[in-house]
């Protein structure tokens, strides 16, 4: 759908001149700062610097004196690289972090003003953006949460919109696509696109690697589209006036030139991604007739941007006392989601009837059934858990019984069908997580961690509670072959820092999982669940969450000291029981530890990874994977039973025996170690 500005209206000199003067604050504190650091991109802000001027002093709903109010407007600057841009709009306008200082700190050590935008540093920064693409996928899940909140807790405490700036590069990405079809699909009508439409990128000339109609891309997404002059501020307001009437989402494409001032350097990509150099900056000072000293605003301009910056401060009052007027146990609901604050005695309590449940019955069963049966008690008992899958909803068993579906025409639903697009679903699950008051989990195949990882990467950075359900997690998987059967997976993943990648063994375990995923309010966690039948191997069922040790000694040693100890994970640690076994009949004491989780076991205590360590002199692990990463668990002399190859298409269990994955191989690998065999 073509968007019509038809409200433009002809804005009066003195705004239009108020407005150059404004913008050109942008462009030369870009300019100086990226100066000052020699290094950084003074290209984006200086040409972006009319559609942030227009947005922030006329349109977005914002606090600085607030800059977590849950109901502002969100905006993100997907295209990272322009961080000053941000930096310089925070600082105009008054968030009391972002000084002057920290602007001449661009890009030093422990600045607030890093080469990227990073929320976690930054107050008024949305999402940790950088690499392309990502900020606008993070969007849509902001979107998504808005309109899901606003559906919950009404419109008074819940109605704000999502902007975005984006640049060539995040368009060219393969995860905007995914994105852009699921908020047009979703018909995200508060999510506003703002495209530099600068045709430059770092090659040069966009016409060098691209020549996607944009306009018509976003349309058949099922989203409104306009094209406009990005220097024009009257264009600009228009154009985002007409995307808040419209029932979709939009794109608005702002031609702009990059670098919009500089004498020699704009319109190219020479301004896209170093300093400008003092000469150049001199004549782009000259070009904007913008006389004050590096790091100097006028104070004119300073003023106009406070009053920017103080514009929605009567809406900020005004919506504090709607949801102090709401029925208090709504309110302290809508504030105890805002705080991220999981129900933890609902939790527990449901996570312990459960563990009781599976352990009075005990039976084979996949851990991605398990999974289910947990999401059963705590989608009820966790309101804000909002789930989802990338279309492989009934393998990943995300979906529990009678959870309504989150669409176009419900939303207050609480399961997304994603659709093939795990990266967009990895990337709207940060947003949400960034927006706040929901805790999203979705699934999809251990194998496609791939194709999420780069969100996983960010979420992990930022800190954002994402859980990812990833079933059919190895070799296990069976006749899907080799390009369905995760091999280097956990490793990688293991190796991310503030990851937490949990493997659990059995049902119980399973259920301990999903209550620490949820508790883990401070980084993602990966389920990595089973899809084929694994054995009860958890006696005990008490309330104490054992997987929380990451490691744990799952099965004691019989008849004398240990000989031997056994290490597993997941659906192997009953391959480990089982070797157990052989090596008793054998006479030689073994113990079998499960390790469902490296990175909590690292976070332990000494002596209670002592303890799980334990003092055999010979140790082994099995799990139906590569080694690395076991080293640090076996020691480098230490036996490792798993994979050294891709795996194979066949029954999960002729697998096993032709990978070696087998009890007898586990015991025959100790045996050796112990000079027996
Ligand atoms: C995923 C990813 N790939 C590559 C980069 C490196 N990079 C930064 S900006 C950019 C492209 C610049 O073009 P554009 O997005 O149009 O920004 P502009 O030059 O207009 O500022 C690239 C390739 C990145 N940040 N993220």
């Amino acid at each position: 759908m073509r968007l019509h500005a038809s409200t433009v209206t002809a804005d009066p000199q003195t705004w239009r001149a108020e407005h150059r003067r404004m913008a050109n604050a942008i462009r030369a504190l870009a300019m100086d700062a990226v100066e000052q650091a020699k290094s950084g991109h003074p290209g984006l802000p200086m040409g972006a610097a009319d559609m942030a001027t227009v947005l922030f002093a006329r349109f977005l709903k914002f606090d600085p004196a607030d800059p977590a109010w849950p109901d502002r407007d969100r905006f993100v600057l997907s295209a990272g690289h322009g961080s000053m841009l941000l930096y310089a709009v925070l600082h105009l306008t008054g968030y009391a972090d972002m000084t002057i200082e920290e602007l001449r700190r661009f890009r030093q050590l422990g600045s607030r003003t890093p080469g990227h935008p990073e929320n976690f540093l930054t107050p008024g920064v949305e999402a940790t953006t950088g690499p392309l693409g990502q900020g606008l996928a993070n969007a849509v899940g902001m979107a998504i949460a808005e309109s899901h909140l606003a559906a919950l807790f009404g419109p008074e405490v819940v109605d704000h919109r999502t902007y975005v700036l984006a640049s060539d590069g995040d368009l060219m990405e393969g995860v905007s696509q995914e994105a852009i079809a699921l908020a047009g699909h979703l018909r995200l009508a508060k999510l506003t696109v703002l495209f530099d439409d600068n045709g430059i990128s770092i090659d040069g000339p966009l016409s060098l690697a691209d020549s996607v109609d944009q306009l018509a891309r976003f349309e058949a997404a099922g989203w409104a589209a306009m094209r406009i002059d990005g220097h024009d501020p009257g264009a600009i307001a228009a154009a985002v006036e007409a995307a808040q009437q419209s029932d979709r989402p939009s794109l608005i494409a702002c031609r702009t030139t990059i670098g919009f001032g500089a004498p020699t350097k704009a319109g190219s990509e020479k301004c896209h991604g170093s300093p400008l150099g003092a000469e150049e900056i001199a004549g782009a000072r000259e070009n904007l007739g913008w006389t004050a000293p590096p790091f100097d605003v006028p104070p004119d301009v300073r003023e106009a941007w406070r009053a920017a910056g103080g514009r929605s401060r009567p809406a900020r009052i005004a919506w504090q006392q709607h949801v102090a007027a709401l029925d208090s146990a709504k309110r302290a609901e809508f504030e105890r989601r805002l705080r991220g604050e999981v129900p933890a005695e609902r939790v527990a309590a449901a996570v312990r009837a459960l563990k009781n449940k599976v352990a009075a019955a005990p039976r084979e069963i996949a851990t991605r059934n398990a999974s289910e049966l947990a999401l059963e008690v705590l989608v009820p008992a966790v309101p804000e858990l909002i789930g989802g899958s990338a279309d492989l909803t009934g393998s990943n068993n995300t979906r529990p019984k009678g959870m309504p579906v989150y669409s176009a025409k419900d939303r207050a639903g609480r399961f997304i069908h994603y659709g093939v697009r795990e990266h967009a679903m990895a990337a709207a699950m940060n947003g949400m997580a960034l927006h706040g008051g929901v805790i999203p989990y979705s699934g999809t195949f251990l194998v496609f961690s791939d194709y999420c990882r780069p969100a996983i990467r960010l979420a992990a950075l930022a800190g954002e509670r994402v859980i990812f359900v990833m079933t059919h997690d190895s070799i296990g998987l069976g006749e899907d072959g080799p390009t369905h059967q995760p091999v280097e997976h956990l490793a990688a993943l293991r190796a991310m820092p503030n990851l937490l990648v949990l493997r659990p063994c059995d049902a119980i375990e399973t259920i301990e999982c999903w209550q620490l995923a949820l508790e883990n309010a401070r980084g993602p966690s990966v389920l990595a669940l089973t899809r084929q039948n694994v054995p009860h191997l958890r006696a005990d069922a008490s309330a104490h969450n054992r997987c929380a040790a990451g490691a744990y000694e799952l099965l004691p040693c019989e008849g004398g000291a240990a000989q031997v100890s056994l290490f597993a994970s997941g659906s192997e640690v009953a391959v480990a029981a089982a070797a157990r076994r052989l090596l008793a009949e054998r006479g030689i004491p073994a113990r079998v530890v499960s390790v469902p989780c490296f990175e909590l076991f690292r976070a332990c205590p000494q002596h209670v990874k002592s303890a799980a360590l334990g003092t055999a002199r010979v140790k082994v692990a099995v799990e139906a994977a590569v080694r690395q990463g076991w080293d640090e668990i076996i020691g480098a002399d230490g036996a490792f039973v798993g994979m050294t190859t891709f795996g194979a298409s066949a029954p999960y269990k002729d697998l096993y025996r032709h990978f070696g994955i087998t009890p007898e191989k586990v015991a025959e690998a100790a045996l050796s170690r112990l000079g027996g065999s």
